[in-house]
């Protein structure tokens, strides 16, 4: 508690600071909540892992230029500037960051106060709300053109992804990969359909965009009203593509079991749930989608969902040293629910894909 206060003290915060407590369950950073005294704003305190993040200046430099175009629409639309987007607060040496002396990175943001955050979507109204919020975002990054560093290497190209799951398999480094046939085939039989929607971001044909990269339902806050209000967790905003956001986001939206769920029977994809953000995305989106990406669309949650399988396995196989755990098994649980997840996907893929042609007509006449 003393050290993370030091380390809160290192930054331009109003107020003096009255408590540091853990808040929210993510997988890669340590996330506190800095309560101050007064009238004074509360803070977002992260630890951001360095092992996941070689270039953490870099990636508050892309977190401040986007969040900055952000706020300027936000101000030109006479929007509220402190809840419509995030604030990064810089330490007091002027850095985005500050490097404690083991050589941690942390930063902080301002909390936004009265909204609500979720880890499942439980009705269709609120995932149309989700996906109306991440086509806005999208919307409003749509004439982003700033470089922006890539955060982490090849984050969603199966292709490396491919390269490090070789590797890990080949290595085998905590002698799991005799227990696994079954979900190693798994992996393998759909490798060459995943390089093949991989082969049309390569060629252009899918455009690059930039985008979230991490629209699981947890990194978006919601006003009382249900509306979305800010996303937040920017640590993976980059060029990438429009899919990628929208299949990760029915990769947990449409999900009607948890991520990792021990129950494989509640895990399927929920067809309402599938529509619904389709619908509100669409609704933000239609207009200046291509039509390619109209055509991928509903395969991008297949392709997500595929690679959350292909990311789990291989942090099980490697001996868990990427995602935070729960349990010994966790990983492979998560592996299993996904693996589920994308089964069910795969039988209703002819529907999903009408869904979307069904949609897109609607908000092209209007
Ligand atoms: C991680 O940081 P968090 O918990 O929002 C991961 C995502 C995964 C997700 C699985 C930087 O997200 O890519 O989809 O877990 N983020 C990173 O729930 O690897
Ligand atoms: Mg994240």
């Amino acid at each position: 508690m003393q050290k993370l206060n030091e380390i809160a003290s290192q930054f331009a915060l109003d107020g003096s600071i009255e408590s540091i407590k853990p808040l929210g369950e993510g997988f890669i950073n340590d996330t506190f909540i800095v309560r101050t005294a007064g009238d004074a704003p509360d803070y977002i305190l992260q630890r951001k892992n360095k092992n996941v993040f070689p270039d953490v200046p870099g990636m508050m430099q892309n977190i401040a230029k986007v969040t900055g175009h952000i706020r300027r629409r936000v101000e030109a639309e006479a929007g509220d500037v402190l809840r419509e987007v995030l604030t990064v607060v810089p330490a007091k040496n002027g850095e985005l960051y500050y490097e404690d002396e083991d050589g941690e990175y942390w930063a902080v943001s301002l909390f936004i106060d009265g909204t609500i955050a979720y880890d499942r979507a439980d009705t269709p109204a609120l995932a149309f709300k989700g996906g109306e919020g991440i086509g806005k975002f999208q919307a409003q990054l749509a004439d982003f053109r700033e470089p922006l560093s890539e955060t982490i290497k090849g984050f969603h190209d199966i292709r490396h992804r491919f390269s490090q799951w070789d590797a890990s398999v080949k290595a085998d480094a905590a002698g799991r990969v005799k227990d696994l046939a079954e979900e190693i085939c798994a992996v393998e039989s759909r490798r060459e359909r995943m390089l093949g929607f991989k082969k049309l971001v390569e060629e252009g044909v899918i455009p690059p965009r930039v985008t979230h990269n991490d629209t699981k339902i947890s990194n978006i806050l919601f006003d009382k009203e249900g509306n979305v209000l800010c996303v937040i967790d920017l640590d993976t905003v980059m060029l990438s593509t429009s899919l990628y956001d929208f299949g990760d986001a029915i990769r947990s939206y449409a999900n009607s079991g948890d991520e990792d769920d021990r129950d494989l029977g509640r895990v399927s994809l929920s067809m309402p749930m599938f529509e619904a953000y389709a619908d509100g995305f669409l609704s933000q989106r239609a207009e200046q989608l291509t039509q390619s990406e109209i055509d991928n669309l509903a395969f991008s949650a297949l392709y997500i969902t595929y690679e959350q399988v292909l990311r789990f396995l291989m942090d099980y196989i490697d001996g868990d040293k990427y995602y935070k755990i729960k349990y010994p098994e966790h990983n492979l649980v998560r592996t299993c629910a996904q693996l589920r997840l994308l089964e069910s996907m795969e039988e209703q893929y002819p529907a999903m894909c009408e869904t979307v042609k069904r949609l897109v007509e609607k908000y092209k006449t209007v």
